[in-house]
């Protein structure tokens, strides 16, 4: 079998000396050395161009190197017949959780505040919460948000969890559909979004979302730039109404270098650097789909087209 690997920001050289560990018989191209493209069965992608994917008459299956597979969806061209797999691998699970656990703490411990107050050169002790004071929401009860969630509560917080369909995770307030959206966001401290992208899900971080949430909550946006609507998020953060915020997705990637969350001070920016699968383990779950491919058994972690995750 023939596989195509295209991605900007993954390690081919990684990828293919894991892969060829697991399934040495397996032809690996690197795009743009397509060869001839009639034999290409296989296609492990982040990002790739439109229309590239429609360029290989005998696709049988789409690997997707990344959990989100919006901009997959989004290419007009995409083969409709051909199966998209998405990414969930142990590995980017736990980069995901610990990201989360690791804003959570930032906040739950002041860090935003002193970090201002270091600005002002201001010496100002806040008192100390114990973490079931903090309360989290996480949008999204999926491979991601469940993860996330138990980490959280394991440390202690109070999580909340929004999920379409209903949800019952130990020790986590779960809700579920927008009829629930309201009773979720009343009490949050914090609300972390890990929804996919979907037609559903596209802008729902807006002003009437903001001005549920409890005046001076923090969020943390961890999913997908289209999510937010950026505007409603600079005034939210002018009003008071939000207190800080941390983005590590953007609608435009790279953020262009003149955006005004750049240099904003009560915004943190990360490079969409969440969370990563380490080839070992993810190439794992990409022979593991190829096998199945060859032996005519059902795919794992398949994409609902029409759901759009
Ligand atoms: P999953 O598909 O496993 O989970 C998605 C969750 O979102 C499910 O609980 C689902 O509900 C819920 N959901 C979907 N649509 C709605 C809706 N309309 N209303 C309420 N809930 C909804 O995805 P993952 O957890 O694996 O990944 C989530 C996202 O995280 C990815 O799509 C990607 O955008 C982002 N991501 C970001 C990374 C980064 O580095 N920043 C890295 C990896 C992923 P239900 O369970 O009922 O179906
Ligand atoms: C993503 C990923 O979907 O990096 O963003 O897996």
């Amino acid at each position: 079998m023939v596989l195509l690997f295209a991605s900007p920001d993954d390690d081919p050289v990684a990828w293919t000396r894991a892969l060829r560990r697991r399934l040495p018989e397996l032809e690996i191209r690197v795009y743009p050395d397509l060869g001839d493209p009639e034999a290409i069965e296989a296609a492990l992608v982040w990002s790739p161009p439109p229309g590239l994917l429609a360029a290989l008459p005998r696709l049988r299956v789409i690997l997707s190197l990344g959990a989100g597979v919006d901009r997959l969806l989004e290419d007009p061209t995409l083969p409709p017949e051909v199966p998209i797999c998405r990414m969930v691998d142990p590995s980017l699970t736990r980069s995901m959780a610990e990201f989360v656990l690791l804003h959570v703490l930032r906040y739950h411990r002041f860090l935003d505040v002193y970090e201002e107050q270091q600005r002002r050169a201001q010496w100002r002790l806040l008192l100390p919460r114990p973490p079931e004071a903090t309360v989290v929401g996480i949008m999204g009860l999926g491979e991601l948000g469940t993860a996330a969630a138990n980490l959280l509560r394991g440390h202690g917080f109070s999580v909340k969890g929004w999920s379409r369909t209903r949800k019952t995770l130990e020790g986590v307030k779960t809700y579920a559909g927008r009829d629930e959206l309201d009773a979720f966001l009343a009490d949050l401290s914090i609300l972390v979004c890990l929804l996919p992208l979907t037609p559903e899900t596209r802008g729902i971080l807006d002003r009437g979302l903001f001005a549920r949430l409890p005046e001076g909550a923090r969020l943390v946006n961890l999913a997908r730039g289209g999510h937010l609507v950026e505007e409603d998020l600079l005034e939210a953060l002018e009003s008071g109404r939000l207190a800080h915020a941390t983005l590590d997705v953007f609608a435009r990637e790279p953020l262009p270098a003149d955006h005004p969350f750049w240099r904003h001070p009560k915004i943190t920016v990360t490079p969409h650097a969440a969370a990563y699968s380490l080839p070992e383990s993810g190439a794992e779950v990409v022979a593991e789909n190829l096998r199945r491919l060859r032996a005519g058994r059902p795919l794992l972690h398949l994409v609902d087209r029409a759901r759009g995750y």
